[in-house]
């Protein structure tokens, strides 16, 4: 049985708390939504070149990871910081990128990872929280096209669900391109398959607490150049004020150049 996705009029804090998501529509602008669809495309086809390369392509059709430092629509999204305030209050602290990737849902991927049922954070930590997901949906996400599928109040839980208690629980996230869902990381879900002749895609956001490492060391992957260009808020959840110092000269810094800034948690 799958249910219909409950239009979620609470709080975000409390939906986060409760069902473990909420939706926010219309997240997105317009002509940035246009963008972005065209840079993940593009940016596709170079992280899929890696992939094959280095042997591990199988299974991973149709996933792209680390999108930024592309001179792209995606470093113009995360300079937005999308739902910082909500991001911000799920943690009650500073919080980090911990990846930034991409999935081109078609028919002919349904056998990627994305689709079998799992979370995103593979710590089970209880009640402290360490992730939460942002999925931005770039087409519109409906039951035929692979819907994500959603366990409602499955982050309290630490062991996998079956097939059949996960099937017979979870609801689809329907919405429109350039709404986008916030979810627990600790709650389990599974990409729908895409029934469709159209693709559907989303970029797919983590983030963490800045003591959790991330997939990819942004800062040293983006440089300081990149930085330049960016608000201290953008930097900061880049990572910037989160780093391991690399040197005993990098350690023993005054406060406002630490590589680890004391208000990082
Ligand atoms: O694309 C989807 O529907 C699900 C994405 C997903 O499973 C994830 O980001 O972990």
């Amino acid at each position: 049985m799958t249910h219909e996705f409950p239009t979620n009029e609470t709080e975000p804090r409390d939906a986060l708390s409760a069902d473990g998501w909420f939706l926010s529509r219309q997240a997105v602008p317009d002509a940035l939504l246009i963008r972005l669809r065209d840079d993940l495309q593009s940016i596709y086809k170079k992280r899929r070149a890696i992939q094959i390369r280095n042997g591990i392509g199988e299974g991973m059709v149709g996933t792209c990871h680390h999108l930024l430092g592309e001179n792209s629509a995606m470093d113009d999204l995360i300079k937005l910081l999308p739902l910082h305030d909500e991001v911000r209050s799920f943690f009650g602290s500073p919080y980090i990128l911990n990846s930034f990737g991409g999935f081109i849902n078609k028919k002919e991927n349904a056998e990627g990872y994305i689709g079998a049922i799992h979370r995103d954070v593979r710590t089970f930590s209880r009640d402290f929280r360490l992730m939460i997901n942002m999925l931005v949906m770039l087409d519109d996400f409906t039951t035929e096209n692979g819907a994500t599928y959603l366990m409602p109040g499955s982050q309290h839980d630490p062991d996998k669900p079956t097939e059949h208690q996960f099937r017979d629980a979870a609801v689809r996230a329907t919405g429109t391109a350039g709404d986008i869902l916030v979810f627990d990381s600790r709650l389990w879900h599974a990409a729908g398959s895409n029934a469709t002749t159209q693709s559907r895609c989303a970029l797919t956001l983590t983030f963490t607490r800045p003591f959790f490492k991330p997939q990819l060391d942004y800062p040293q992957f983006l440089g300081e150049n990149y930085a330049m260009s960016l608000s201290p808020e953008v930097r900061q959840v880049l990572g910037y004020d989160a780093q391991v110092p690399r040197s005993i000269d990098a350690f023993y810094q005054p406060p406002a150049r630490r590589a680890y800034k004391s208000d990082q948690g």
